[in-house]
This record gives structure tokens, C-alpha cells and sequence, in this order.
């Protein structure tokens, strides 16, 4: 009989048995196979080399969010109340097995979530399917680390996405490099560095470099200069998600609060819908989605149906938008807002847009 069966058998023989002397030692007898069949299923679907292929999880929408996490924290619970998809909850560990999409709609944009299996120690070196799970992750606009508060383990999380070349809440080192005819290796900075240039230039030469000019613009550690020269790391912002909240008491939420400090870590109960919203939000903002609507020559706004864009685009990223003639026929926008100098402003196509401006595009006909 295959283990899940006969973990079921032994829950349901549990829910039905009474507590009393007389049956007090076949219910330890129970539960501790009980324990011992859920650490066997575990290390089967470990073993279970069922890939994960990326075929299954074309982008779609606005934004890639995944759901990075030990098992059994509950990513697929958040995930079902999160999207419109459906996702299998277990109280065993590897219940996700697969790569599984939904659609999240906020403020007018649609939001990509990735649900996934959990992520374990060695999962960059491949473990339990992680070298899958990890590159679907490096290709996302955001990750939601999930804890619960029996796993507070974030240490193994951050070295796993680390050893696969993720770097979070991190923006790229500003550095370039240009190769030279001659001359060796030249290493200058536009700001004065913590870190010894010549430590950088020996560096460089371990790393096959020989003739080039690499110009610093900001204060750098060895280990960002590593990944510069590394090349193909990958920086992507993310949100420390606490779950379970509804098992807690007020004093361990002191206390996280206090010991996650830096991460200001949002507090939720999937299982209650609690602090979701409060994600919601944090998301929209974490990924650097902001909404612009259109203002047509006649009739109304609608206000429903946003252009949704990221921090720092401009009106010619407004055109693109929209159609890729916008751009050459665009004669000027005007805006009101946040961004506008005064309501109405007229602006160029590199005028950056804000969260919620209203743009009217002028265009040749
Ligand atoms: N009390 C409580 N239990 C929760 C909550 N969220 C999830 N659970 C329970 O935690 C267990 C694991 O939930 P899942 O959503 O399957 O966890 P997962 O992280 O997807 O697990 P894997 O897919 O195995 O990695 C289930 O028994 C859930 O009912 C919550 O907010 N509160
Ligand atoms: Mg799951």
C-alpha cells in the first residue's frame, strides 16, 4: 500500500480513537508510526526525480511573483487565497510537487504567482528538484520568502538563492568595464572605496582579465566586485512573509518583529485570510508597479482600467504601451498628478511618470 494511504488510515484511526489509560499506549504506537511514515514520504518525494519543467509556467501579466520556502509553511494555502487557481494543501512536507500559476488582480494589474515545491538545504546543488525551483525563481520580478513560526529558518533559504546567484534586495554593483588595446589592468572609482583597489585588480586577474579599464561609481564590498566579475547574478527585491500568526500570541510577534528587524517582515494567516491585504500592498509596491490612466480627447477616464508600468518609466514607455506608432506620432503629453509641476503640464517622451498620473497623449494624425 503506498504511504499516503496508510498515513490517511492512521489520521483517520487517530481522529476516532478516545484518550484513555487503556488506550493510551496504542495511540503513541500510533503516532509515532505516524511520525516515521511522514519522514519516509518525505525523503520518497525527495527521491521522486519528477522534473519540473518550465514549460508548465509561461509568464503572464504584469509581473512573476514566486513563493520561496521550507516545506509545510503553508506557500499553498497563501497561494490559494492569493490567486484564482487551486493548489493542494497537506500537513506533510513536499505536498507541492510541481510549479503551479495563478493570476492575482490588484489595482488593476495582473500579477503572476508561482506557487512552489518547498526549498531545502543543498536545493542549489539540485536537492529535491531546487536547481528547477531556483531558476524559476531567478527569473522573477519578486520573491516572497515564507516562514511560518514553528520554521523561522531564513539562514538555509538566503544561502540556497545566494549559491544559485540571487541577490536580494540588492541593487547591481555600478560598475563598468571597458577592454583595452594595452596597459594592464586599470581599476578607478568616482567615489572613495572601503575595500583596496590593488585586492580588486589581483581579482580581476585571477579572473582571466589582463587589459581593461573597470571604473567604480560606488562604494563596493570584495563579494559584490566577485559578482560583478561573475557576471550572471541576478538582483531581485523580496518580502519576508511570517505565517501561521493565528497560533501565535502577541509576544512572539514582538519578539520576530525584533529579531527580523531589517526585513520588516508582514505578519499572515492564510489560513484566516489575516494580512493579506496588507501583502497585497506590500507586493504592488515591492515589484515597483505603478498605475497611469489614459485620459482620451473626449469622454471619460476609466478608472478601472489602468496602464500598468514600473517606477522610472517614462511617457515614451506610456506610447509603447499603448501601440508602437505612439512614438512617432507623439507630438507632446499632458499630465496631471504626482509627476506634474502643475496640473495640465506639457511634457516630452522622457518625462517619468508616477503612480496614478493621468496622461493625455497629443499626437500627429
Ligand atoms: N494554523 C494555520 N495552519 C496553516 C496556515 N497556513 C497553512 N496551514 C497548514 O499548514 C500545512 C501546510 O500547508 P501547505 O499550504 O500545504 O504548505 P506548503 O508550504 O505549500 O507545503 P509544501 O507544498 O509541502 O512545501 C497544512 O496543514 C495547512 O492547513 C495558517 O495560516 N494557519
Ligand atoms: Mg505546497
Amino acid at each position: 500500500m503506498d504511504i499516503e494511504k496508510r498515513i490517511k488510515e492512521i489520521e483517520d484511526e487517530l481522529k476516532i480513537t478516545k484518550y484513555n489509560k487503556s488506550t493510551e499506549k496504542h495511540i503513541l504506537k500510533l503516532k509515532a508510526r505516524l511520525t516515521f511514515l511522514k519522514k519516509q514520504l518525505e525523503e520518497q518525494k525527495i527521491r521522486e526525480k519528477k522534473r519540473i519543467s518550465r514549460e508548465g509556467v509561461k509568464k503572464q501579466g504584469d509581473a512573476r511573483v514566486s513563493l520561496i520556502g521550507p516545506p509545510s509553511v503553508g506557500k499553498s494555502m497563501l497561494f490559494n487565497k492569493l490567486t484564482n487557481a487551486k493548489s493542494e494543501v497537506g500537513d506533510y512536507a513536499f505536498t507541492t510537487l510541481d510549479v503551479l500559476p495563478g493570476i492575482l488582480k490588484y489595482k488593476g494589474a495582473e500579477i503572476q504567482i508561482l506557487d512552489m515545491p518547498g526549498l531545502i538545504e543543498g536545493a542549489a546543488k539540485g536537492r529535491g528538484n531546487g536547481r528547477e525551483i531556483l531558476s524559476i525563481a531567478r527569473d522573477s520580478d519578486l520573491l516572497l520568502l515564507v516562514l511560518d513560526i514553528y520554521n523561522l529558518d531564513l539562514d538555509t533559504i538566503l544561502k540556497e538563492l545566494y549559491d544559485f546567484g540571487i541577490r536580494i534586495n540588492k541593487r547591481k554593483p555600478k560598475i563598468t568595464l571597458k577592454r583595452t588595446e594595452k596597459g594592464g589592468i586599470n581599476i578607478a572609482s568616482t567615489v572613495p572605496l572601503s575595500v583596496d583597489k590593488e585586492l580588486l585588480r589581483s581579482m580581476a586577474w585571477e579572473f582571466g582579465y589582463r587589459n581593461e579599464d573597470i571604473l567604480i561609481k560606488e562604494d563596493i564590498t570584495a563579494e559584490d566586485f566577485l559578482d560583478f566579475l561573475a557576471g550572471n547574478r541576478v538582483y531581485i527585491p523580496a518580502i519576508l512573509v511570517i505565517n501561521k500568526i493565528d497560533l501565535a500570541d502577541e509576544n512572539i510577534v514582538k519578539e520576530l518583529t525584533k529579531r527580523f528587524e531589517k526585513w520588516d517582515p508582514v505578519f499572515i494567516s492564510a489560513q484566516e485570510k489575516y494580512g493579506i491585504k496588507e501583502l497585497k500592498e506590500r507586493m504592488f509596491t515591492a515589484i515597483g508597479l505603478i498605475r497611469v490612466y489614459l485620459k482620451p480627447q473626449s469622454g471619460k477616464i476609466d478608472y478601472d482600467a489602468p496602464l500598468i508600468l514600473r517606477r522610472g518609466d517614462t511617457i515614451e514607455d506610456v506610447c509603447n504601451s499603448i501601440h508602437r506608432d505612439f512614438v512617432k506620432k507623439f507630438r507632446y503629453a499632458m499630465v496631471w498628478g504626482k509627476s506634474a509641476k502643475y496640473p495640465g503640464q506639457h511634457v516630452g517622451l522622457d518625462h517619468r511618470v508616477e503612480d496614478e498620473d493621468i496622461v493625455r497623449l497629443v499626437i500627429r494624425k
